[in-house]
């Protein structure tokens, strides 16, 4: 009787122990779904001005979607301690090119409307989307 109980219990702790870790990696993997999530809803997820600004932290771009109008310069400022860019998807649309830690670039929008994809392209799990309207 005491073996048994003593055995159920070893085996919910490693039960626990699984489903926090399940929990931990359900964490990491919203934080790059929701980055790709053309749907992800946030209170500074679009804005349209003239002039914009779009920061790095944590790995993340914000805001992630950004609208702008054509030719819009926009500046980008790196506040992790490790270099980003921010890459239209397409390679050639914009580029900030290499922001060192602490530092910003910039980059002038397209003049031609749409919707542009990009990401860092030292870390392809950092996405966006500016559209130009
Ligand atoms: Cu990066």
């Amino acid at each position: 009787m005491s073996l048994t109980r003593s055995r159920r219990s070893r085996h919910r702790t490693r039960a626990a122990a699984v489903g926090a870790a399940c929990a931990l990696f359900a964490v990491v993997g919203v934080t790059s779904t929701s980055a790709a999530a053309v749907s992800a809803p946030a209170a500074t997820s679009s804005v349209t001005v003239e002039t914009a600004e779009v920061h790095i932290k944590d790995f993340k771009f914000n805001p992630a979607k950004l609208t702008v109008k054509p030719g819009t310069k926009v500046t980008v400022v790196n506040e992790d301690s490790t270099p980003h860019t921010l890459t239209a998807s397409d390679g050639y649309a914009f580029d900030t090119g290499t922001i060192e830690a602490g530092a910003s670039g910039s980059f002038t929008a397209p003049t031609k409307v749409g919707t542009y994809p990009f990401v860092c392209s030292f870390h392809p799990q950092m996405t966006g989307t500016l559209t130009v309207k």
